[in-house]
């Protein structure tokens, strides 16, 4: 195992060096250098930016395509790069969840970007074009006999995203098998050993102006009711599965 490891590793290296001549690194499939995406490179400890699961215009008209591009080409990637230099030469979990629930081990820097990491990771995945409508599956009923129906769930959902001061996100959590919701300050994440609000996020929304403001400017609440519209509720089945 381990020579397989270092041989995997050689190659990796060797296939940079050859990258580096050109035509080659086409040859390379990328799967080899990141083989879960957004976690850290086989023989390599840096996470590294998740691509999108659909184009920056994918979500128009509810988000449009320069809120997009800036979250994930400026935002998520310098979360990513400051989480890695924060790391640097420091042993660390090499997994963005175990590192996120051992978060009080690390200083700041870690906590700001490495939530910031995870949190946009999921979020993006948490969003298609055509998505929305009711939810489906299992959690569809998790939601019913938690909240009553969709809409009491939705609602509390929305006064929760709408009434967190300042920057942070709204979050469906599974925790001790229920579901709840709740929010958390800047990236911090339900993850983290030091959140007041804990549990296996199964759903995420990105409060921050960031995410909301050249469309919607100061409204808030709009941009809460249109987000519904993207939301990716086979995403939210998965997640609720396999946080169970
Ligand atoms: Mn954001």
């Amino acid at each position: 195992m381990e020579n397989q490891v270092n041989s995997r590793r050689d190659f990796i290296k060797k296939g940079a060096i050859i990258g580096l001549g050109g035509i080659a690194a086409t040859l390379i499939p990328s799967s080899i250098f990141g083989a879960i995406e957004g976690q850290t490179v086989l023989g390599d400890d840096k996470f590294t930016l998740p691509s999108l699961p659909y184009g920056y215009d994918a979500l128009e008209p509810v988000i449009d395509k320069m809120t997009m591009e800036i979250h994930h080409s400026k935002h998520h990637a310098a979360y990513v790069e400051k989480l890695n230099k924060a790391l640097e030469g420091k042993s660390h979990e090499d997994n963005i969840e175990k590192l996120c629930r051992n978060i009080s081990k690390y200083d700041p820097a870690v906590r700001n970007n490495g939530g910031g990491h995870y949190n946009h990771s999921m979020f993006w995945k948490l969003m298609k074009p055509n998505g929305g409508g009711a939810p489906t599956g299992k959690v569809a009923e998790a939601i019913n006999s938690g909240f009553g129906s969709f809409e009491d769930f939705k609602t509390k959902f929305n006064d929760t995203a709408l009434k967190h001061f300042g920057s942070g996100w709204a979050w469906v959590v599974v925790n001790d098998k229920k579901l709840a919701i709740g929010s958390t300050p800047n990236q911090d994440n339900p993850l983290m050993d030091i959140s007041d609000f804990k549990g296996t996020p199964i759903l995420g929304l990105d409060v921050w102006e960031h995410a909301y403001y050249l469309k919607h400017q100061n409204k808030r609440v709009d941009y809460i009711n249109d987000w519904w519209k993207v939301l990716n509720w086979d995403e939210v089945n998965r997640l609720f599965d396999s946080a169970k």
